[in-house]
């Protein structure tokens, strides 16, 4: 009889332990979950949307007086903008293959127009991709080579800068990759507007005797007619930036999306993009995320597209290396708990393939702009400007006019010269002069934040194993397309 009661009081405490245990793991499944979720509210999908050959402050939201952009101008009541955002190299592929490694030009590979990255370097689709993304691009892509850049390519943008006008874009595969399970997204939309040939948008909202133009532009009837042209090409870009918000809106994302916006570089206009000056170098940055980013609020923040992906990762809660990145995260700066990111922003441009060699490299503290021109006895030759190639649309016509009329508009006289013909050292106060018409460098007035900038940039040259002059050659840029680079931190 005692043994059965004990059996039955065994029994019974068995029953217990089982039954503590089952509600233990039940808690312990459901604390899991609830950490899942959290996990993925974590990830936020990111959607980025570049322009192509935009100078940042023809834009409204940077003071442009002539481009209407209705888009862009609620994005950025709905996001934060980044008044100082640069790129390291004002070219197309250079600077693409920055954003999307995280790496400057010499780390990357990719220093040169229509060269390539090293093979062996690893970008936004392989560290987001690792973690559970969906990386894709639709539109122009122009970065190589494609084991360093893995993107999934989605349909419906023109991939290439020459823009067939009869072909409209359309917006099925960017909704059905925003929309698609398994995991969170990240797409780049890179437009290709407003890079010539200007032939898309509607050029006759824009006349050409009531335009504004910008200081630094020569002022001839060629330049408005195709400054009209490029105009009507930024408002076009602006329609197609509201349709991917509208369709990133229509998937039910809007609110768990970070977006980015970038104007890229500057435009074909002498002056901006292929230079290191501010209107080429200098991009336009909007973020928005509602409830994470602040809204309708501006930053002096200095950031660089090095610092992009990093920023996504951090963004994500996703852990990386620092050294995996020559940039470092500005997530600090998109919550809105700093207004501070670098003290310095540093530049690039080897001139061959776009034309003859002419080296530059940059620094920027916000405020000041030292440029050096390497090869400086030279003459800085860009041979798209010349159009001699073509039917005059992709190699514009107005270079000419500005050098024709050199002879009695002493203005223009004065930009041609100031394009063509460069002083070794160029130092500018962007704050007081942000077309950078006044060259200070030499000055005693600024001498201390001469020495301060040149001095900064040298160690970041070094840094970078970079040869200077010997880099601008026909010899490394075709190893560069060989895969086999010949300077860069990455060759020691
Ligand atoms: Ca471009």
């Amino acid at each position: 009889m005692a043994s059965i009661l004990l059996w039955l009081t065994l029994l019974r405490l068995t029953g217990e332990i089982m039954q503590q245990t089952l509600k233990l793991i039940a808690a312990t499944v459901l604390c899991i979950g609830a950490f899942a979720s959290q996990a993925l509210a974590a990830k936020p999908n990111v959607l980025i949307v570049m322009a192509d050959d935009c100078t940042h402050n023809d834009l409204p939201m940077y003071g442009g007086e002539n481009a209407k952009t209705p888009n862009l101008d609620r994005l950025a009541s709905e996001g934060l903008v980044f008044d100082r955002a640069y790129l390291a190299e004002a070219i197309c592929q250079p600077c693409r293959a920055e954003l999307y490694s995280g790496l400057y030009p010499m780390s990357n590979g990719c220093a040169w127009n229509h060269s390539a990255s090293r093979p062996d370097i690893q970008s936004m689709p392989h560290y987001l991709g690792a973690e559970g993304y969906r990386v894709g691009i639709a539109g122009k892509v122009h970065v190589q080579p494609k084991q360093s850049f893995p993107f999934e390519a989605v349909d419906g943008f023109d991939d290439n800068c020459v823009r067939d006008p009869t072909k409209p874009h359309q917006l099925n595969s960017v909704k059905e990759f925003m929309s698609r399970d398994g995991g969170p997204f990240c797409l780049v939309v890179a437009l290709v507007e407003p890079h010539v040939p200007w032939v898309m948008g509607d050029a006759s909202a824009y006349p050409p005797r009531s335009i504004k133009l910008p200081p630094n532009i020569g002022d001839t009837p060629e330049t408005r007619r195709a400054f009209g042209r490029y105009l009507a090409e930024i408002t076009y870009m602006d329609s197609q930036v509201g349709q991917i918000l509208e369709t990133l809106e229509s998937t039910g994302h809007a609110e768990d999306t970070l977006v980015l916006f970038t104007s890229e570089q500057g435009s074909q206009f002498p002056g901006n993009k292929w230079t290191n000056y501010n209107t080429g170098v200098h991009t336009a940055l909007v973020a928005r995320m509602p409830n994470v980013v602040p809204s309708g609020k501006r930053t002096d923040a200095l950031v660089q597209y090095a610092d992009v992906l990093p920023t996504i990762m951090e963004m994500a809660s996703l852990s990386y290396e620092r050294d995996w990145f020559d940039g470092e995260s500005f997530a600090d700066v998109l919550k809105g708990k700093s207004d501070q990111h670098r003290e310095f922003v540093y530049g690039t441009h080897n001139n061959v393939p776009e034309g003859p060699s002419y080296p530059i490299r940059s620094i920027g503290d916000g405020q000041y702009h030292y440029i050096r021109n390497l090869t400086n006895e030279n003459l800085y030759i860009e041979k798209h400007l010349m159009g001699v190639k073509g039917d005059g649309k992709l190699n514009n016509l107005y270079w000419q006019t500005w050098v024709f009329d050199s002879f009695d508009k002493p203005e223009v006289y004065r930009l041609v010269q100031r394009y063509t013909l460069r002083p070794a050292e160029e130092l500018y106060d962007l704050e007081n002069d942000p077309y950078e018409l006044n060259n200070l460098a030499g000055s005693q007035s600024v001498a201390e934040v001469q020495q301060r900038l040149s001095g900064e940039l040298d160690r970041w040259l070094e840094l970078q194993n970079d040869p200077g002059a010997e880099q601008d050659t026909v010899e490394s840029l075709r190893a560069a397309r060989q895969g086999k680079h010949r300077f860069g931190p990455a060759a020691d």
